[in-house]
């Protein structure tokens, strides 16, 4: 049996001071888990015995977890809304992807070096095609975030958006801990005149409080921004990027910032009324 050690437990939105003990037990539980181990609920709770496992086994868990700082984020939405063009901007990513047959998804390990050191998201992103339907749990389980998108020039994927939603938090139920960190997106932000939805009508993620951010991906516009969202989610308000992250060339050039800017004063107007 695995013994899961003193800091395994469920990754804990962290406060401040506890941001490096959070980053250590999450990244921990990915670990574990990719080594096809346990699943991911929340129920694992530190045991103040399991310091009496061998000193060696413990001291070498310790230091994986030292080393290990990776996370597994899911990437949920609709088929159509973006997810594989987000994840392959990232030129690290796509060099070092790997396939993952049994679960019909590519994971993208994006590495970062941030304030909290360095920190690899590994995206999930599933192969699966539309009339496929939602992936398995398999592809869900297991996560320590989320991000899920819809597509801002089509209305169907922002109701779709609320079964894939379900489907992460059904998978990682966290009864008695701490909420999934999950980051919205509204994808395609380039496409202004194609917009389908208004700012105001964004109200999945006022509702659940969660971090809403626009992107295009093919402008590279608000991507590293998303990255960041993630990491805070995970670690903490106060991490930053302390270093560049590398991305393709973006495929459109041209984008209205003045305009998004505008468009997302409106969706935090809403929110804040
Ligand atoms: N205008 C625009 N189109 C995009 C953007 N990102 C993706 N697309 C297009 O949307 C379609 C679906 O994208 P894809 O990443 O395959 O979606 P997935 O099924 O969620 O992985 C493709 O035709 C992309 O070219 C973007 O930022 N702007
Ligand atoms: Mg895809």
């Amino acid at each position: 049996m695995i013994e899961s050690g003193p800091a395994c437990k469920g990754p804990s939105r962290a406060s401040e001071a506890q941001a490096a003990v959070s980053k250590f037990s999450s990244g921990c539980q990915v670990a574990l888990a990719q080594g096809g181990g346990l699943p991911a609920s929340a129920g694992n709770p530190a045991k103040p015995g399991s310091r009496e496992l061998g000193s060696v086994g413990a001291a070498k868990s310790e230091l994986e977890m030292a080393a290990a700082k990776e996370f597994k984020v899911v990437l949920a939405g609709q088929f159509g809304s973006g997810k594989t063009t987000f994840a392959t901007r990232i030129k690290s990513a796509k060099s070092d992807k790997k396939e993952i047959k049994a679960l019909k998804t590519t994971q993208y390990p994006v590495t970062l070096q941030t304030s909290a050191g360095q920190v690899t998201l590994n995206l999930f992103d599933t192969n699966l095609h539309a009339k496929g339907g939602l992936p398995d749990d398999g592809f869900f389980r297991t996560a320590d975030a989320s991000i899920v998108f819809f597509d801002l020039t089509n209305e169907g994927s922002y109701t779709a958006m609320e079964d894939w939603y379900d489907a992460v938090i059904k998978a990682n139920g966290r009864k008695g801990s701490e909420p999934l960190p999950v980051v919205v997106v509204g994808t395609k932000a380039d496409d202004i005149k194609g917009r389908d939805i208004k700012p105001a009508a964004i109200e999945f993620p006022r509702k659940k409080e969660h971090t809403y951010r626009e992107i295009s991906a093919q402008a590279n516009y608000g991507v590293k921004e998303l990255l960041l969202d993630v990491c805070k989610a995970l670690l903490g308000d106060s991490v930053q990027l302390t270093a560049e992250v590398e991305m393709d060339k973006p495929s459109i050039d041209k984008i209205d910032e003045e305009q998004l800017e505008k468009l997302f004063a409106e969706y935090e107007k809403a929110a804040s009324a």
